[in-house]
């Protein structure tokens, strides 16, 4: 089933950019149509709980996406595509994101160097790094529709220990460069409010993730200059559909949000795989102490699967194939994780007449459970910068 699928890497990118500029141009077309469906299909719902707010004096509030100028009416900063924008708001972000990874895991316990030798690895990865830095914009096109693109650029260390004994010899692996693009669009929903339920808010991600990303990545190793493991690497190669569903709520000091993403990947790359298919549940809860600072903790389950086929020059250039290496198995990528997040967002003071965010995320992995051995993250870090007309 999957070799049809594979006819599609032949898509050139002029091909695709070409494609993805006619969808946005009927997407912006075909948005207020949309926002007219939407209206219709919740007149029930609506009609109960407009009568029930009746009996309290309260009048419900319907479509109304518009949020106060508070710290928290953006989610935490380690999410995408959490809020949208009103027609005719710019956002510019950055963000630096750092992940450690130490030490090795298979299924949920902890291995040794050692063990993974006996395995019968050569060579054992034992510490990662990613570093990246992720530029975005937004665009309010109307009050349906948002669309946003994201660059990252990231620089990725790993440090091996191979030899006899082991860890007689020792090397470091760096790649470093422009990730996949990502060009998204968000769908505003639905929205209700009254002062006792709080305000509810719903939309839609649609992103598509572009393979500017290279995966012909090369470093020296004890066998040579040869192309790195699939971690090292900085993109998928592949074109990647990225649908979401993202929810917020907001009652006085708290606000609440709840998000799903999905990543599929519709064909093999150009060099002979595809990365697993991956999906997030994340849920947050944060508290606004005064309107410019609020703290939030965020919980995030994310599965994703091995990959699909192989890169040959991956497998084939390391002497026992991907068994000398476990980071050059498609085999040994899936894996599960529960993460916990803690955040601080501030807004700050407006300067030149633009709004001006800061926020930072930190968390560590609750619950980790890898198709390894594989290396297990740690704890990871973002702090971001948003600034809006
Ligand atoms: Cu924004």
């Amino acid at each position: 089933m999957f070799y049809h699928f594979t006819k599609f890497r032949k898509i050139s990118m002029a091909q695709v950019s070409l494609i993805f500029a006619c969808v946005f141009t009927l997407s912006i077309q075909s948005s207020q149509a949309f926002a007219a469906l939407l209206d219709g299909m919740f007149d029930d719902f609506e009609e109960t709980l407009s009568q029930s707010l009746s009996k309290n004096g309260e009048k419900l509030t319907v479509g109304n996406f518009y949020t106060p100028e508070r710290s928290d009416s953006h989610g935490p900063i380690g999410m995408m595509g959490e809020h949208t924008h009103n027609e005719g708001e710019f956002m510019f972000s950055y963000r630096y994101m750092q992940m450690e990874m130490d030490g090795i895991r298979d299924g949920t316990s902890s291995r040794s160097p050692m063990d993974v030798r006996n395995q019968g690895f050569g060579v054992v990865p034992t510490y990662m790094r990613m570093q990246m830095h992720m530029f975005g914009a937004m665009y309010g096109v109307n009050d349906t529709l948002t669309l946003t693109a994201m660059l990252p650029y990231i620089r990725n260390t790993m440090d091996h220990v191979a030899g006899m004994p082991l860890g007689a010899a020792k090397f470091r692996t760096k790649t470093e460069g422009a990730g996949d693009l990502k060009i998204g669009s968000l769908w505003r929903l639905y929205a209700f409010e009254a002062p006792s339920i709080g305000a509810h808010r719903f939309h839609m991600n649609f992103t598509v993730s572009l393979p500017t990303g290279d995966i012909t990545h090369k470093g020296t190793t004890p066998v040579g200059v040869i192309r790195l493991p699939y971690p090292m690497q900085l993109g998928s190669g592949t074109v990647d559909l990225m649908p979401g569903l993202t929810y917020g709520g907001a009652k006085g000091n708290v606000s609440w949000g709840f998000q799903t993403l999905g990543t599929y990947r519709i064909a093999r790359n150009k060099a002979g795989y595809s990365k697993g298919d991956a999906y997030e549940v994340g849920a947050y809860g944060a508290y606004a102490w005064t309107n410019w600072v609020s703290n939030s903790i965020r919980f995030k389950w994310k599965q994703w699967f091995d990959y699909d086929g192989e890169d040959r020059r991956i497998s084939q250039t390391l002497p026992n194939g991907s068994r000398s290496v476990f980071t050059a198995d498609p085999d040994r990528r899936a894996g599960k994780q529960l993460d916990i997040m803690g955040g601080v967002n501030f807004l700050l003071p407006e300067i030149l007449g633009l709004e001006h965010r800061l926020g930072i995320e930190g968390g560590v992995p609750i619950y980790q459970n890898l198709d390894g051995p594989q290396l297990e993250t740690d704890w990871a870090f973002t702090i971001g910068w948003q600034v809006i007309n």
